[in-house]
């Protein structure tokens, strides 16, 4: 019998906050571990093993340091690009390690007019052939997926893994609904497994003609709206497959490296300080010492504003008492006196992408490009571009050419699509 390791969404480098990058990192680094203890043969990693395809240098040093320890004793590591580890028209972290030979990118396609092939790894140990696809910006793998040859990876004889990094219409979770999709029927038919990656939510599928569709979730926790479900106690890890010319068993691995603590209020008719003093009193005697908290306050203030309710002293006060991270959502809370736009309990980028569709169809512009939806999209691209931190080492200038760069690039690219 074999075995391999599906990851996904790792997200390396998502926190900024120093007790969950440290625990962020060891997770990953037991991860490695445990795929020794569990005698995998291989590990595939179905994207996002980082959170942005030129993470931090210590960030990718500490991550290949756990990779070279499985690489030492003979487990290869696969992996597609993620929508966050891409880099549009640059070199990501995914190539560089791939070129060192520390892990091989199974995304191997070949443009044969409108037609797309993919090449298929085999893993010379085990003989399991691997194809996959990776993401690009948001949503746009989808006509990889539409020009994909299906009929060539479905002849492919053996045991067949497809990895993918995409959300499938038909398996989305409620909250997901709006979120760019994959029709499931443009996967090739008849593998034995369907490795995804990308939705933050860990669950088990099978479709006609898909068996074992599995989503592990992320890695680690995860970040913003997902750590409220961590804090709720939802289990995040990886998942063993056992094989031999099929699946005989999938089992989740669970990594959780702490405990949360979840409270959320409803402060509709209240005043802000008052709010804030019920809240800390609630907060009294808990003990949230090395824990993750998350505060999801919601509701419709009676007087004064939200920044007054005092969450960010709350913040430090936890802190002071050992919680690693405290999170707070306050996405959902309204007050009489707030102005602009309220888009309510969502994630970001969901929140997000509601802004500019709003906001595009009120910029008058004459290129057709940027204006409605294809708009939102520019400026969801745009903003995801420009989030990129400079690179260690890169001048001011250097940096302000390259997002310069890219950014016309971004604009240019959706007025040839
Ligand atoms: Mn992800």
């Amino acid at each position: 019998m074999h075995r391999f390791a599906h990851i996904a969404d790792a997200h390396l480098g998502a926190h900024r906050e120093p007790n969950l990058q440290k625990l962020e990192l060891r997770t990953f680094d037991s991860t490695m571990k445990k795929c020794v203890e569990l005698g995998v043969d291989f590990i595939l990693v179905s994207g996002d093993l980082f959170h942005v395809g030129i993470p931090d240098l210590g960030v990718v040093d500490a991550a290949l340091k756990s990779m070279m320890e499985v690489q030492r004793r003979g487990i290869p590591i696969y992996a597609i690009y993620g929508s966050h580890d891409y880099t549009p028209n640059g070199t990501s972290v995914i190539d560089i390690l791939n070129t060192a030979g520390v892990l091989s990118n199974v995304f191997r396609p070949t443009f044969d007019g409108d037609s797309l092939h993919l090449g298929v790894t085999v893993d010379e140990k085990t003989g399991a052939k691997i194809a996959g696809i990776s993401a690009r910006k948001i949503g746009l793998e989808s006509r990889y997926f539409v020009a994909l040859d299906r009929g060539a990876l479905e002849a492919e004889q053996g045991f067949k893994i497809f990895a993918f990094h995409s959300g499938l219409t038909e398996l989305k979770p409620g909250h997901l609904s709006a979120m760019e999709s994959v029709d499931s029927s443009l996967l090739p038919k008849g593998f034995d497994y369907y490795a995804g990656g990308h939705i933050h939510e860990r669950g088990e599928f099978r479709l006609p003609g898909l068996e074992n569709i599995v989503f592990p979730g992320p890695l680690f926790t995860g970040y913003g709206r997902d750590l409220e479900a961590t804090a709720k106690g939802e289990r995040r890890g990886f998942y063993v497959v056992e094989f031999d010319e099929h699946v005989r068993s999938k089992k989740f691995v669970p990594m959780n490296s702490f405990e949360g603590v979840f409270r959320e209020y409803d402060l509709t008719g209240r005043n802000a300080p008052d709010a804030g003093s019920m809240i800390a009193e609630d907060f009294k005697g808990v003990n949230v010492a090395g824990k993750l908290v998350v505060v999801r306050v919601f509701g419709e203030l009676a007087g004064g504003r939200a920044s007054e309710v005092g969450l960010a002293g709350l913040r430090s006060n936890l802190s002071e008492r050992g919680a690693i991270h405290v999170y707070l959502n306050r996405n959902a809370l309204k007050s009489k006196e707030a102005t602009g736009h309220v888009f309510s309990g969502e994630e970001p980028s969901s929140i997000e992408r509601k802004l500019f569709e709003s906001e595009a169809g009120k910029v008058d512009v004459a290129e057709e490009h940027l204006r409605g939806q294809q708009g939102a999209e520019v400026g969801i691209e745009l903003l995801r571009l420009w989030r990129q931190p400079p690179k260690l080492g890169e001048t001011k200038k250097d940096y302000a050419g390259r997002m310069v760069r890219e950014g016309v690039h971004a604009l240019e690219k959706e007025k040839q699509s």
